[in-house]
């Protein structure tokens, strides 16, 4: 089996504005979704982005697309990634496939991220800006080697007043977790318009990775999918 192409894949996801976000080697004992070959696979590695990295190359496929198309963002992302994929010996699988695969599970362990109080994980870096649009799974192991945890320096720790769960006009993320209905409610209602065309006032009061906010048609983008109107 050829050794895997680290330098290439991350060149080809990195044409789209995708960033190889790092991987893991499967246990022995561990239940995977199939690789290739379709035997268990042997390493995941996960694709996502960082800030607004995707956007230009979306929205410029986007433009190609049918008026309508549902779920834009996971459809592009499938045929990049998916392409990706084909070329370097892998099989690619969705965030949005059901059943859900652990995504935010293996970037714990892949990154060494840890969940912030809002519930998506915290990248020291990219603050709570980033996302994951799919993963390569391989019927070869990555050789990746262990990751630090975060458990050192995770900055939700180091956070003084904690202003992500302070900005909500509902209160929808607290001790309890998230207050789905809640927050949907608002964001749907004729009050909801800062969350709607904006982004969540919770994650945009947090001052970890500000370089890295959504831009603000990304941030609408969401928050039209969140709530059902994309
Ligand atoms: C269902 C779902 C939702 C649902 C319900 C979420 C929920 N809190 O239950 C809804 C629709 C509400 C939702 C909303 C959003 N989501 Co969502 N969602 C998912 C989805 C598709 C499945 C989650 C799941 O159940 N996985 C199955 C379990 C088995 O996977 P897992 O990795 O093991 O999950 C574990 C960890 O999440 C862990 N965990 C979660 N929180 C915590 C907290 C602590 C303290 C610990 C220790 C562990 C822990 O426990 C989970 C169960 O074992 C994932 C994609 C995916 N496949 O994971 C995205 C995902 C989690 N969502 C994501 C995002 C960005 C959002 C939104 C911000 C999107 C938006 N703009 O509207 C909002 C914000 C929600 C919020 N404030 O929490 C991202 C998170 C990225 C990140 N940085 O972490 C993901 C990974 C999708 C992606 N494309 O990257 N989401
Ligand atoms: S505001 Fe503070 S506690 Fe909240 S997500 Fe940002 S760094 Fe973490
Ligand atoms: S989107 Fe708006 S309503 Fe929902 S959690 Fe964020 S601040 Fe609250």
């Amino acid at each position: 089996m050829d050794a895997i192409d680290h330098h290439g894949i991350a060149a080809a996801l990195a044409f789209h504005g995708l960033i190889a976000r790092g991987g893991i080697d499967f246990g022995k004992d561990e239940a995977v979704p199939p690789g290739p070959s379709g035997a268990p696979a042997r390493a995941v590695l996960l694709v996502g982005h960082a800030g607004s990295s995707i956007w230009p190359a979306f929205a410029a496929w986007r433009a190609t697309q049918p008026a309508g198309l549902p779920d834009p963002l996971d459809a592009w992302s499938r045929v990049v990634i998916g392409g990706v994929a084909a070329r370097f010996g892998a099989r690619a699988v969705s965030p949005s496939d059901r059943p859900w695969l652990p995504f935010q599970a293996w970037a714990m362990r892949a990154e060494g991220l840890r969940p912030s109080p809002l519930g998506i994980l915290m990248h020291p870096v990219f603050g709570p800006w980033h996302a994951y649009r799919g993963a390569l799974l391989f019927d070869a192991p990555l050789g990746l080697g262990q990751v630090e945890p975060q458990s050192k320096h995770h900055p939700c720790d180091a956070c003084i007043g904690k202003p992500c769960l302070k900005a909500c006009p509902v209160g929808a993320h607290g001790e309890a977790g998230f207050a789905y209905e809640a927050c949907l409610g608002h964001v749907r209602s004729p009050v909801g318009k800062s969350c709607a065309s904006g982004g969540c006032l919770d994650r945009r009061a947090c001052p970890v990775g500000h370089a890295y906010r959504y831009a603000p048609e990304q941030q609408a983008f969401h928050m039209a999918a969140f709530a059902g109107r994309s």
